[in-house]
């Protein structure tokens, strides 16, 4: 297969270079694509030298699959560009997740949905990835009634500029200087804030209302209740979430333990007693979900409550995407329904 990787030199992007040497080391048949700005670096793969192209309307002829990651509006350019072209576009962004043609995939919860797509998959947001990992299997307990999610979310998520701001602004806290924020809406060192991506009327922002509608979306579960708050923390790489579920009938955390414990792609970490659960340092550059500190949720009979934590740019999007690729060839669904 011919893979285009468009937004080869982002953070996304370097992320699934390392995963394609790691997953198919032989694999040469590559097209490296970025903006005008990043055209003409150097990338070695796979013991082969590319040169990034800057992605244009002709980048697609002889692509099978392109995988996306770069800015929604680079995405809404070029995704339908490179659909057309015949390439099973796998994207990244949110320009399209929502749409009723499009399926959003997460592979081990709703695979099958590649069956229906007509040239372009989504990926969902990299907070909700982790939480539908957990609640699918928590689902042949019980029927789930209500998720509240409070995410904890690094700076990675917001691309390798605010990562390297949330380093220089450590540096420059540190010997007693200003820290101007410039990537990200506040000063991201030694602070946390409950801001990712916009505010709408609700009063949530858009990422918590992706994490709203993309669920209900993934798990074909439109009644289920969900609220989000999306807050940025001064971490590097891995998002958490302290996800508190509600059920029809009351799911012990033993039962919840085992359940997750069976699910592909999920970890369980959990021996509170001797400090195990997940965390960022531990999550990143791993391909799993990890989740701990399973309990009865104090405030409700039916409710579990836990810790979820996942490397954002793995499984939140780099892998997920991924292994959308590697079941939708499984499933002879490369070219969806397109005639
Ligand atoms: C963030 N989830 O962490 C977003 C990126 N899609 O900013």
């Amino acid at each position: 297969m011919n893979l285009a990787i468009v937004g080869a030199t982002g953070a996304v992007g370097q992320v699934t270079l390392r995963l394609i040497e790691a997953r198919y080391p032989q694999h040469r048949n590559l097209k490296l694509l970025a903006s005008k700005r990043s055209a003409g670096r150097k990338m070695n793969v796979n013991g082969k030298t590319f040169v990034v192209e800057e992605t244009t309307d002709d980048s697609f002829d002889d692509v099978d699959i392109a995988f996306i990651s770069v800015s929604t509006e680079a995405s809404r350019r070029f995704g339908p560009v490179a659909a057309r072209a015949g390439a099973m576009v796998i994207d990244d962004s949110s320009a399209f997740r929502m749409e009723q043609a499009v399926p959003l995939v997460v592979p081990e919860v709703n695979g099958s949905d590649l069956l229906w797509h007509d040239g372009i998959v989504s990926i969902p947001n990299c907070s909700t990835t982790p939480l539908v990992m957990v609640a699918h299997p928590l689902r042949q307990a019980s029927p789930i009634r209500r998720i509240v999610a409070d995410t904890y979310q690094s700076v990675s998520g917001a691309g390798g500029a605010a990562m390297d701001e949330l380093r220089e602004q450590t540096r420059t806290v540190m010997h007693g200087g200003p820290a101007e924020p410039n990537a990200q809406p506040q000063r991201i060192a030694f602070n946390v804030f409950p801001q990712i991506d916009g505010f709408n009327e609700t009063g949530y922002t858009v990422e918590e209302q992706k994490m709203i509608d993309e669920s209900r979306k993934i798990l074909h579960a439109p009644d289920i209740a969900l609220s989000a708050t999306c807050v940025r923390v001064p971490v590097l790489v891995s998002h958490c979430v302290a996800a508190h579920l509600e059920f029809e009938q009351p799911v012990s955390a033993g039962e919840a333990r085992e359940l997750l414990s069976q699910m592909p792609g999920v970890t369980v970490q959990d021996d509170p007693a001797a400090s195990v659960y997940p965390m960022p340092v531990s999550a990143a550059g791993c391909d799993d979900v990890f989740v701990g500190r399973i309990r009865k949720d104090a405030s409700h009979p039916n409710g579990l409550a836990m810790w979820v934590v996942t490397d954002n740019l793995v499984k939140g999007a780099a892998l997920n995407a991924l292994q959308i690729a590697e079941e939708a060839v499984a499933l002879g669904a490369v070219h969806g329904q397109r005639r």
